[in-house]
Parts: C-alpha cells; sequence; structure tokens
C-alpha cells in the first residue's frame, strides 16, 4: 500500500510503525545495544536464526524506519543509513569492488568522491577510467572485461551537466555493469534513477533529505540482496553507521521536503533567469534554463530542475571572490540543501582535492561560483544579490 501512496504521503509515513504507547512521533532508539533475555536468545540472534535487535551497529529502529522510508521513496526494494555522504559512496562501491576490478566514473563528481576514485580504489588494485558521460559511446567504449561499476552523479556537482540515466544504465546492464547513482542534488522527488534503470541510488541525506543542516548523513538504496551484503559485510566491518540520533532528525526533516522543494525549485528558476540576464553575469548553469545541456531531461528524467544553480562573472577570479565577499543575506559556506542560502567557490573549496588539470578537464572553471537556493523570499535574495554586482 505505501508503493501507491503519492510521494508527498510517503514522506510523512512510509516506514512508520504505530508505536505501543501511542505516540504520534516514534520514538528515539538512543541505544548502542540491545539486551537478550538469555545467552541462548544471544547466540540465536548472532546466528540469524531468530529475529531481533543486538548492537546498533547491526541494526536500530529508528535508523532502519528512515531506511524503510528512503526505500519506499526511491522505489527500492532497501535501503542502508551510513554516517556520512562519503559512507555511502565507499560502501556503494566497496560492496561491488575487489582487487583487479573496473570501474567507469564520470570525470566531474564531487570533490572527496573524486578523491576516493582517484586515490584510494587504485590503492585497492581497483582502476579507474573517468569519462564525460554526457557522451554515451565514451563511456561504452570505457567499459572492458573487467568493469564491474558504473558510477556517476546527476545533475553534477558543481557545474550541473544533467546524464541520460536510462541510456547509461541500459549500456551498463548490457555488459553486466551495476549502475549507481549519486541522486543527491535531485531527491527521490524528481528523479528515481532505480526506475531509469540504475541499480542502486545513493545520498548525501546532509542535504535536502535533512534540509535543515544539522546533520551528515548518507544513504544507499538497491536490491534486497545489495543491501544486505552492504550492511552485513561492508558497514558492519568499516563500520561506517548512522547514529539513530541523527536518523531521528532526517526522519523528521523528510516530512517537509515536498514543500521545501517546491520552493527551493521555484526561487531557484527564478534567480536563474535572474543571473542569465544580468550584464555582468558571463554564463548560468541550471538545468531549468532553455539554452542548458540537460534541459530537455527536465520535466522527463528529472520532474524540475532543483535548487543549485552555478555561475561565473564577467570579471577575473579577484572580481568574483570580491562578488561573494560583497553578500550580506547569502552565506559563504559549503553543502546545500538547507534552509539558508549558501554560496561558495569549488575550485578552492568542494573541488579542491582536483588538481587544476583535472578541474579543467572536468569542466570546472576556476571562476565558477556555486549557489544552493534556500527557503527566504527569492525577491530578498535577489536584492542582495543585486546590491553584490554594484
Ligand atoms: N555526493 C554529492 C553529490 C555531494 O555533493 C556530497 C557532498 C557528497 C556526496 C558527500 O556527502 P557528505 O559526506 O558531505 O554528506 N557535497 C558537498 C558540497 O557540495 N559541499 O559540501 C559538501
Amino acid at each position: 500500500m505505501q508503493q501507491r501512496w503519492k510521494q508527498a504521503t510517503q514522506l510523512v509515513h512510509a516506514g512508520h510503525e504505530k508505536d505501543p504507547s501511542g505516540a504520534l512521533v516514534s520514538p528515539l532508539y538512543q541505544s548502542a545495544t540491545f539486551t537478550f533475555t538469555s545467552a541462548e536468545q544471544g547466540g540465536r540472534r548472532f546466528a540469524g536464526d531468530e529475529p531481533g535487535y543486538i548492537y546498533t551497529r547491526l541494526g536500530n529502529p529508528t535508523t532502519n524506519e528512515l531506511e524503510r522510508k528512503l526505500a519506499v521513496l526511491e522505489g527500492a526494494e532497501a535501503a542502508a543509513a551510513t554516517a556520512s555522504g562519503m559512507a555511502a559512496v565507499s560502501t556503494a562501491l566497496l560492496t561491488h569492488l575487489s582487487q583487479g576490478d573496473h570501474i567507469v566514473a564520470s570525470h566531474a563528481v564531487y570533490g572527496c568522491t573524486y578523491s576516493f576514485l582517484t586515490e584510494h580504489l587504485p590503492r585497492y588494485g581497483v582502476e579507474v577510467t573517468l569519462v564525460d558521460c554526457k557522451d554515451a559511446d565514451a563511456v561504452k567504449a570505457a567499459i572492458t572485461s573487467k568493469t564491474k561499476v558504473l558510477f556517476f552523479e546527476t545533475p553534477v556537482n558543481p557545474h550541473l551537466d544533467v546524464y541520460d540515466i536510462s541510456a547509461l544504465s541500459a549500456i551498463a546492464r548490457q555488459q553486466q555493469v551495476v549502475t549507481i547513482v549519486d541522486n543527491t542534488f535531485m531527491t527521490p522527488l524528481l528523479q528515481q534513477p532505480i526506475k531509469l534503470g540504475a541499480d542502486m541510488v545513493i545520498h548525501s541525506a546532509t542535504k535536502y533529505l535533512n534540509g535543515h543542516g544539522d546533520v551528515i548523513a548518507g544513504m544507499i538504496c538497491g536490491s534486497e540482496a545489495v543491501i544486505e551484503k552492504a550492511k552485513y559485510e561492508v558497514l558492519k566491518d568499516f563500520g561506517g553507521v548512522l547514529s539513530p540520533h541523527d536518523a531521528w532528525l532526517i526522519l523528521r526533516g523528510m516530512k517537509t521536503l515536498d514543500v521545501r522543494l517546491s520552493r527551493h525549485c521555484a526561487s531557484a528558476q527564478r534567480i536563474a533567469e535572474y543571473l542569465q540576464n544580468h550584464s555582468q553575469v558571463e554564463k548560468v548553469y541550471y538545468p531549468g534554463l532553455n539554452d542548458h545541456q540537460g534541459n530537455s531531461l527536465v520535466g522527463k528524467q528529472m520532474k524540475q530542475a532543483g535548487g543549485v544553480i552555478a555561475f561565473e562573472l564577467r570579471c577575473d577570479l579577484a572580481g568574483s571572490i570580491a562578488f561573494v565577499n560583497q553578500l550580506k543575506l547569502w552565506t559563504i559556506a559549503v553543502s546545500l540543501g538547507d534552509a539558508e542560502s549558501l554560496i561558495q567557490h569549488p575550485a578552492s573549496m568542494t573541488h579542491s582535492p582536483y588538481t587544476p588539470e583535472q578541474r579543467l578537464a572536468a569542466g570546472i572553471s576556476d571562476n565558477l561560483l556555486r549557489i544552493s537556493v534556500g527557503l527566504e523570499d527569492s525577491e530578498d535574495l535577489i536584492a542582495d544579490l543585486e546590491q553584490a554586482f554594484t
């Protein structure tokens, strides 16, 4: 039944089980461990012969509620919560990859994902090929007999390139390659990669899912079998599980995701158009604009264009930095998807793990600024941008 609800209803009710006390809101199970009625029962639980909780690193009722909710929203069989978006990236990849394997990944991804792909995976004997996933033929050509995973974000952090999930997943599937999509910028409300053919979805739940800037968290979604492996082989031993308190905060935050996203998207469209028409702006990157590379997929693959915009000013780097420092209402900070509107400089902040040459190859210019449009009134946000231009 939960699968048939509209997503706004799923956000409020999916995964929730009535509490015996009658509490409207699920209680927070802030407990590291769970008691057994006998030594025999403990043994049975460890052996998997009896269901029930053991220890929060292996499962917790509050965390499980969040996992059930996100799985329903993504149209996945199951989900696992992780301690950060990076724990989601590493867990999803380590679930599939072993020494000698090969992965094809997008050349433009969040900075620490880039480090994980290019510095850490090779240390464990995994070969990585980076490609521009706008070019489906290049993706196809990069796949070898050793390729196990195709990994990309769409839209891409920070310049919002959009990749065709159905086309890329189909190419991967033909070669028995697993497609993993980072859906952080969209959330399942704007894009459902599994329904488009991807095998796994990951999130930095730090962003829109929680939405209040007070939690670091991640999620992975996929088939029952893959999530079982991720939880009881990778997360159990590598240890990057989410704290139940943070899971409880995300459960609270997610109830309002639908209404928050409506505001984020409407304001971002307005602000993108304002920037596009500004004489001091060189280029705006926002999928909701007609001239954007991914515009034809808005309304199809993605319901709306989201709340993040990137742009370049008609000035040098020092001028761009001066513009950022001139803002009063926009806050200078990394992260995105919060109530507060944020601005950051990818080359020196989120994408600083790249070398300048790697950024150039990935299409991330040194002049690029990235904004996350918050929940303030868009007129106030535009007025603040306007005073920073003058
Ligand atoms: N995936 C994407 C697309 C991200 O944007 C981020 C973080 C992560 C994964 C990692 O998530 P975390 O561990 O931080 O929860 N992106 C950030 C950003 O653009 N600014 O600060 C963090």
